[in-house]
């Protein structure tokens, strides 16, 4: 390259359309893939329970220069310079996080939910330290112990599971396990749970063996914030979250406590322990997102969510489908899909023809691996987000029973009425 050349890259033009050039215009690729998102988004009933639809403004803070800066540290404690901004940001995002939740202390800085898991359980274990946590398989979570993921190699971890009867958490088994096991840390929360937790019990449970109490409420957060569902932040020790699951934030995770004699070992543990620089575009859209959460609507906003689960699941039952403890108190539910030919991939495939999208899940005790599944797990805080209310949960329930149990003569007519069903609930 010549100089010439270099030069001409430094020229005001070119600057120019360094700063001002617009995505399209830029790169026609990556934003002909936003705009297919997008309308792929927009064309279908969204169910997977880890999803949601975040505002314009949340969408806004996430594109801003926050994007540009780097800090290490805390507010106040910084390792680069010119972070007086983004200290202010930092606090006020975490003043949110506190008033929303009550709880005295807050981190928002971990970039999800696994990172502060693994930065909760490096901070309260040390390697090889006992683990008591909801089995995987019966809708626990990778972090909390999977063989696969970092938690399970450097723990020592126990599973406990559901009762067989109900498919509610057996508490039995749980206390058992505690005496048995005498773990530093019990984890109640998990992705695929469909009901509420039984927050007194795990603490007492957690009291009696002298463990730590981590609740992880990364998907129901948006009921705790609404009021609809009991704080976990009053029972644990430490609580661990994404904000972007039913609390309909941006994409990240958080930490909440309120134990004094834990705030320095849980800071260090994200930042260095586990993290260096935060993403502060998405520290300033969390912060949007839960300054959203504090506003009255979003108490309307959660019990519809509530409300709506409730109603999706009756029908699926109602139509004919069986669903894990016969219902949910949460944004989320699950179907056992054993008594169907076809597994959780091939079902979820089947629903994505109809243009509702899910996910296959394992459910438990499941015969069936991880890739294939016995289940699937809706969840309705995306579609709450559009304006749908049980009317349209319960349409939507028999579309899917429909669908599965194979009573659908048009596979085109019914996607047209999913279609139709979006359309009236336009976003952004
Ligand atoms: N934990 C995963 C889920 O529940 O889908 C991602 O957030």
């Amino acid at each position: 390259m010549s100089l010439d050349q270099v030069q001409a890259d430094y020229s005001s033009d070119a600057l120019e359309a360094y700063f001002g050039t617009s995505l399209s215009v830029a790169d026609p690729d990556v934003a002909a893939l936003v705009v297919s998102e997008r309308t792929r988004q927009k064309q279908h009933i969204e169910l997977i329970a880890s999803e949601n639809v975040v505002s314009r403004a949340v969408l806004e803070a996430q594109g801003s220069v926050f994007s540009n800066k780097t800090v290490e540290g805390y507010p106040g404690a910084r390792y680069h310079g010119g972070a007086e901004i983004a200290d202010t940001l930092e606090t006020l995002g975490t003043r949110r996080a506190c008033e929303l939740f009550n709880a005295a202390e807050a981190n928002l800085q971990p970039h999800s939910g696994s990172q502060a898991n693994l930065a909760v359980f490096s901070a309260l274990l040390d390697p090889f330290d006992s683990v008591l946590a909801l089995d995987l398989k019966c809708g626990g979570h990778l972090s909390h112990g999977a063989k696969a993921n970092i938690s399970g190699k450097l723990f020592t971890i126990h599973a406990y599971g559901l009762r067989p009867d109900t498919g509610f958490i057996d508490l039995d088994q749980v206390a058992e396990a505690a005496r048995i096991h005498r773990p530093k840390l019990i984890v109640a929360g998990g992705s695929s749970y469909p009901r509420a937790l039984d927050l007194k019990a795990f603490r007492q449970i957690a009291d009696d063996v002298g463990a730590y109490l981590l609740v992880d409420m990364a998907h129901f957060a948006g009921l705790v914030a609404g009021g609809v569902l009991d704080n976990p932040v009053d029972y644990a020790d430490v609580v661990t979250t994404t904000t972007y699951k039913s609390l309909r934030g941006a994409r990240g995770g958080m930490i909440l406590w309120n134990r004094d004699d834990l705030t320095r070992r849980l800071r260090a543990a994200v930042f260095p322990g586990v993290q260096g620089s935060p993403l502060l575009n998405m520290m300033a859209a969390k912060a949007v997102g839960l300054g959203e959460a504090l506003q009255p609507s979003f108490r309307r906003y959660a019990e519809q969510v509530q409300l709506n689960a409730r109603a999706l699941a009756g029908q699926l039952l109602a139509d004919g489908l069986s669903v894990v403890t016969h219902g949910t108190d949460t944004p989320l539910m699950l179907v056992d899909l054993t008594d169907l030919d076809f597994d959780g991939q091939t079902a979820s495939d089947k629903l994505a023809a109809i243009g509702i999208t899910c996910n296959k899940n394992l459910i438990p005790n499941d015969p069936r691996s991880p890739a294939k599944t016995s289940g699937l797990r809706f969840g309705v805080s995306a579609m709450t987000s559009r304006g749908m209310v049980e009317k349209e949960a319960r349409r939507i329930g028999t579309w899917i029973a429909d669908c599965l149990l194979g009573r659908i003569t048009s596979h085109q007519m019914i996607h047209r009425d999913v279609l139709a069903l979006a359309r009236r609930f336009e976003f952004y």
